[in-house]
């Protein structure tokens, strides 16, 4: 059994091989697919593996020649409010079908937030409104959902509340809540994993007169990183393939293949999201040199960590900062990733800094970040148990607690004001999981596999679960009362059945 410790254990000798990774990360996957974009598809009913299976077109994992690190790293803008008026910051969003282009001479059909693949960064205020007004130009139904964001069920983007292709929603964000890197990502009823795939997808991002009173790097020094793979056919079209996460080999960042990114000689702070469906990436640098980890999910960190590798699973949040200052001018740093599955020589390459000019610096990386409320006591204590179909078994699941997703169901009835400790097990001897709950931001208690890591001691909305793992969190139910869901985030097995909800009374 791979667990989480071995794994880390394995990535900071930097020996995970693709085999190590295919048992950490396992794959499935046969029979039929609409090919492109999964424009009127549906037809979906329940979740059955029956339902989800695909086969993978011939030309799949035959994506175009690209030089890795040739391509420069998109820089996200920052979105501009259509009104700033009434204490609210509005902005205005189009979910489109667009083209791309992925690999340089090849354009392709994807999706887009803010019409576009590389979309915008809405940047919002600790306590004050957002709204996002999303409409659907689509010929999918869609569903926004703030990962990590603390909001009205109505406003959550949940499977049940889809827009409709030409519907317009306006999502109501209170940013009630601390300084951190969001997401929003679509949360449609069993099209989610497909359509975050085909690119509905834009990071958020929070922050506070507090954290600005810290002097991290900012401005053109604090950059979003959004992660994910994709697997490309040979005119350079995304393939989506239901749980097939061996052949998504092509790593992305801001929407770009392995790009390179030109630093000075100083401190940067990197926001990086796992934006992938399936894909774990445990990331260093190519040298081993140290990062530092100041935030993670939903908040700062108390304190910074420093580690040569940093793992994030699909829907978590790393805030590293790293100073380049302490490389000489022309030196190439990559950052890499140390575990499968798929072809090393592909995966385990994320992106490339060139290291530049010297620039003047005056950012700090505080020895105390932030203060956490204290972990709470807990009243009540639920067990939820996770697991899907192994590799190569049909048909495909995933449950939680022996059930199935259904949409019509409340799983589990929380009074509100409510601490409760929930102990959640990953019952899959060879596929990790992990976990996420809408609403309600965890505080890690324990692992069965030993102490919570240090960079897990902050509010987290996503958690690692390893094969045969349990871990302990603790949530309390203080914010608003409705529906909302929790689920594996690793989407393809949400989307297989992995999601249940509960109901805050
Ligand atoms: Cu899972």
């Amino acid at each position: 059994m791979i667990n989480r410790r071995s794994a880390i254990r394995l990535a900071g000798a930097g020996t995970l091989s693709a085999v190590a990774g295919q048992q950490l990360v396992a794959r499935a996957g046969t029979a039929e697919l609409p090919q492109g974009l999964a424009l009127g598809r549906g037809g979906h009913g329940a979740h059955t593996g029956a339902a989800m299976s695909t086969v993978r077109p011939d030309d799949a994992g035959t994506r175009p020649d690209l030089e890795k690190f040739t391509l420069p790293l998109p820089l996200l803008r920052t979105a501009k409010p259509v009104t700033t008026r009434g204490g609210q910051d509005v902005y205005l969003s189009s979910i489109r079908e667009v083209t791309a282009e992925i690999f340089p001479g090849h354009r392709v059909p994807v999706y887009g937030y803010f019409g576009s693949w590389v979309p915008p960064v809405i940047r919002a205020r600790s306590g004050r409104r957002t709204v996002v007004i999303q409409r659907n130009e689509t010929k999918v139904p869609v569903s926004v959902h703030l990962h990590g964001g603390v909001n009205r069920d109505v406003f959550d983007g949940q499977m049940s509340r889809p827009v409709t292709p030409g519907g317009v929603f306006s999502y109501v964000y209170e940013n009630d809540q601390p300084a951190a890197a969001l997401w929003l990502h679509d949360h449609t009823h069993h099209t989610d994993a497909e359509n975050v795939y085909r690119g509905m997808s834009s990071p958020y991002v929070v922050t506070s007169p507090e954290e600005d009173a810290l002097g991290l790097p900012s401005g053109e020094f604090e950059v979003p990183l959004v992660l994910r793979d994709g697997d490309f056919g040979s005119d350079g079209r995304l393939v989506f393939t239901m749980d097939d996460t061996e052949h998504r080999s092509t790593v992305l960042v801001n929407g770009t293949p392995w790009p390179r990114m030109d630093v000075k000689r100083r401190k940067y702070r990197f926001r990086v999201i796992n934006s992938s469906a399936m894909r774990f990436f445990v990331l260093g640098l190519s040298d081993g040199t140290p990062m530092t980890q100041i935030g993670s999910d939903a908040s700062l960190l108390e304190a910074p960590v420093t580690a040569p590798v940093v793992v994030v699973s699909p829907g978590e949040r790393a805030d590293l900062v790293i100073d380049f200052s302490q490389w000489a001018p022309g030196t190439e740093v990559d950052v890499v990733n140390y575990i499968g599955p798929g072809p090393m020589e592909d995966v385990g390459q994320v992106m490339r800094f060139r290291v530049g000019a010297d620039a003047p610096d005056d950012s700090v990386v505080p020895e105390r970040l932030t203060t956490l409320p204290p972990v709470p006591a807990a009243t009540v204590k639920r067990a939820f148990t996770l697991e899907s179909s192994e590799p190569g078994v049909t048909p495909m699941f995933g449950s939680i607690n022996g059930r199935s997703f259904d949409m019509g169901r409340v799983d589990t009835t929380v009074r509100f004001g409510t601490t409760e400790e929930w102990t959640v097990t990953n019952a899959n001897p060879t596929v990790p999981h992990n976990f996420h709950c809408h609403l309600a931001h965890m505080r890690v208690v324990d692992r069965s596999t030993g102490p919570a890591a240090p960079n897990e001691l902050g509010l987290k909305d996503t958690v690692q679960i390893f094969p045969g793992e349990s871990i302990r969190v603790r949530l309390t139910f203080d914010r608003y009362r409705g529906v909302y869901p929790y689920h594996c985030h690793m989407l393809d097995h949400g989307a297989m059945g992995m999601m249940a909800q509960l109901k805050v009374v």
